[in-house]
This record gives C-alpha cells, sequence and structure tokens, in this order.
C-alpha cells in the first residue's frame, strides 16, 4: 500500500468514527476541493440571494415588513461572509472565488434565477425557499468539515426565522380578500416547481453524492430530502388552504410519503446554464455593486495598512 492511500483510509476510518476534520488536518485533496465547490456555491447562492427579495424591501406593506424583511436580507449576506470565511479556512482566495461568480464562471443556486414579481413572492420565498434550504442545511450542520458544520448551526437557526417570516406573509395573504388569496396561489404556483429543483438532481444523475456521502459532507442524499421537505410542506400548504400545483400529488400509505408528479429536469439545466429568467440581471446586478463597492474596499485596505504601520512604529518605539 502507498503512502498516499494508507493515508486516504486513515482519514476514512477518522471521518466514519464521526470525528470533525479540522482546517490543519491532512485531508485528501478531492476531499478539500469538493468542499471548496460545495462551500463556495453555497456562500455565492447566500449573496445572489439576496437579490429576488432586496426587490421589495422599499416596496414591502408596512413598516412591520419592511423592518423584518430588511433583517432577512442582511441576514443572507450574513451567511455569505461565514461561508467565504470557512472556504478560506481550505486554502480558498475570496477574491477568486468572488471574480468566478462575476464572470459567471461558479454556480449558484437555482431558485435565485426567478423573479419575484408580486409581494406574495417573498412570502413564497421565505415558506418554500428558506424552508428548502433548511431541509437540506440542518444535515450540513453535522458535516464531516468542522467550519462548515459550525457556520451551519447559526445559519439554520436565522434560517428557522426566515421560513417563519415567510409563512406568516403567506398566512396572512392566504386568510385576506380574495384577491390576496390569489396573490398567495399564484406565487406558490410559481415557486413550488423550483424550490423541489434545489434539492439538485435525482440520486441517479448526481456526479458528486456517492463520495459526498461516504466522506460525510452530505448525510442525506438528494431525492432523501426532497421527500423529506415535499412530507413537510403538504400539510402547511392544507393549512393555509393553498393548492399544490401537482396533480399527481398523493399520500402514499404504504410509503409513509407523498408521490409526486414528474420535475421538469430540462427546465433545471437550462437555468443552470445560464438560461433562467433572471441569470442575465442577477450576474448584472452582482457585477454593478462590486464596481459601486470598490472604492469602500479600497478605504478599507487603506485604513488596515494605516493601522499596521500605526503599531508597527508603537511598538518599535516601545
Ligand atoms: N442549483 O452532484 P450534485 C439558500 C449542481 S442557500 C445550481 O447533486 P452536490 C438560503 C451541483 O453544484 C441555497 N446548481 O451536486 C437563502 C453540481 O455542479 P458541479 C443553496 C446545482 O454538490 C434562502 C451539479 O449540479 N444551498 O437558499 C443545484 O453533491 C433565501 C450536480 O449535482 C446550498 O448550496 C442547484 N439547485 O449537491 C438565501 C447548500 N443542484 O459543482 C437567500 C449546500 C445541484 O459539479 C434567500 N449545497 N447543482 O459543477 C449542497 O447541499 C449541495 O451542493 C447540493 C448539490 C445539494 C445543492
Amino acid at each position: 500500500m502507498t503512502k498516499e492511500m494508507d493515508m486516504q483510509e486513515r482519514f476514512q476510518q477518522y471521518v466514519d468514527a464521526e470525528n470533525k476534520v479540522e482546517p490543519k488536518d491532512w485531508m485528501p485533496e478531492k476531499y478539500r476541493k469538493t468542499l471548496i465547490r460545495q462551500i463556495s456555491q453555497h456562500a455565492h447562492s447566500e449573496v445572489v440571494g439576496m437579490l429576488p427579495e432586496a426587490n421589495w424591501i422599499t416596496r414591502a406593506p408596512s413598516l412591520r415588513r419592511k423592518t423584518a424583511l430588511l433583517a432577512k436580507v442582511q441576514d443572507e449576506a450574513g451567511h455569505g461572509l461565514y461561508l467565504y470565511s470557512s472556504a478560506e479556512t481550505l486554502g480558498a482566495d475570496r477574491m477568486d472565488m468572488v471574480e468566478d461568480l462575476l464572470a459567471g464562471k461558479a454556480k449558484y443556486s437555482s431558485i435565485f434565477n426567478y423573479p419575484t414579481p408580486t409581494w406574495a413572492d417573498i412570502g413564497a420565498i421565505g415558506w418554500l425557499v428558506d424552508g428548502a434550504a433548511i431541509a437540506n442545511q440542518v444535515m450540513l450542520c453535522r458535516t464531516s468539515y468542522g467550519p462548515y458544520s459550525r457556520a451551519m448551526v447559526r445559519i439554520c437557526k436565522e434560517e428557522s426565522f426566515h421560513q417563519r417570516q415567510g409563512y406568516e406573509i403567506m398566512m396572512t395573504l392566504s386568510k385576506g380578500t380574495p384577491a390576496q388569496k390569489k396573490m398567495a396561489q399564484d406565487a406558490l404556483n410559481r415557486w413550488w416547481w423550483p424550490a423541489l429543483m434545489m434539492f439538485g438532481p435525482t440520486d441517479d444523475n448526481s456526479p458528486n453524492s456517492a463520495q459526498s456521502m461516504r466522506w460525510k459532507i452530505k448525510r442525506k442524499s438528494n431525492d432523501q430530502l426532497r421527500q423529506e421537505f415535499i412530507d413537510k410542506t403538504v400539510p402547511q400548504a392544507d393549512y393555509l388552504g393553498l393548492r399544490i400545483p401537482d396533480d399527481q400529488l398523493r399520500w402514499n400509505e404504504e410509503t409513509g410519503h407523498y408521490d409526486f408528479g414528474p420535475i421538469n429536469w430540462e427546465e433545471f439545466f437550462d437555468v443552470l446554464k445560464g438560461n433562467g429568467k433572471c441569470n442575465k440581471q442577477r450576474l448584472e446586478a452582482r457585477q454593478k455593486a462590486h464596481k459601486e463597492g470598490e472604492w469602500v474596499r479600497e478605504a478599507a485596505n487603506a485604513h488596515a495598512e494605516k493601522m499596521a504601520r500605526r503599531e508597527k512604529r508603537e511598538t518599535s518605539a516601545a
């Protein structure tokens, strides 16, 4: 057995014994790369994910709704920051990750390429998108890489506040006037299928899953998580008096799960290729924000350099 194989085997045993891998530990190069890929995509998703909701900050229907939405969008920025930091512990360079996003080379969640034409879309995002994010991320609190798992604990707490914020908007609308109820139903119709796509391709078409599960980066498969989300969300829609837009949705006594209709994977892969309704708009908004923030980055760097010079002067004088 070569030394590398021996290390790989020991690493696997270490992970199998439910130990956390920390930044300075030895790890297979592919483990490091997989994590940088997943964590940076996740960070980009949080950052791009601010855009569809930011669209409604100035138009929220009351001050209470506006403050809650502002706080939520700010939380997403914070999540992006923890996640970029977590990817940095693996040796990734933050500017490289950001540049890949701005150049359209990096992936971020498909879900954020859909538009938010009405206030009800903000409710649907909180309820369904944050709901799906929680289903996926609760398992990531137990992921094998220490810094990622610790970041996820805090992120999940905040996501559950976001989910309730969204559900409460949907509750108000669905118990409101017929026009408000229709607005809620239309938003559910728009977001249901894209939310199911968030979990990624089916297990038999998910190239990264098997190895990620072996390394305990992922604890549950894409299909398992999708099913858990559906089972949890259908009763919530019933409570709202809204109809899930799937004629084949049925409770299956035998399996103890809901059966559901086919997902349009062609649409999913098309969105990944950059052809979703808002891909272009999202990327342009990020590029513009990056450019407009240049002076802030320069000022922060200049200040940091000044402080470092001052500290050096003071230590040499002492
Ligand atoms: N969109 O082999 P798999 C949020 C890609 S955060 C775009 O199954 P994997 C909070 C995948 O990257 C939402 N691409 O991949 C919020 C891979 O491409 P690659 C984000 C997708 O990694 C709420 C290829 O397809 N959450 O919403 C998608 O094992 C409200 C093959 O797929 C996370 O990132 C997709 N939906 O499993 C913010 C959670 N699905 O890299 C604002 C962490 C798959 O080989 C407002 N990530 N792809 O070229 C994960 O758990 C995993 O990365 C999966 C994909 C489950 C997303």
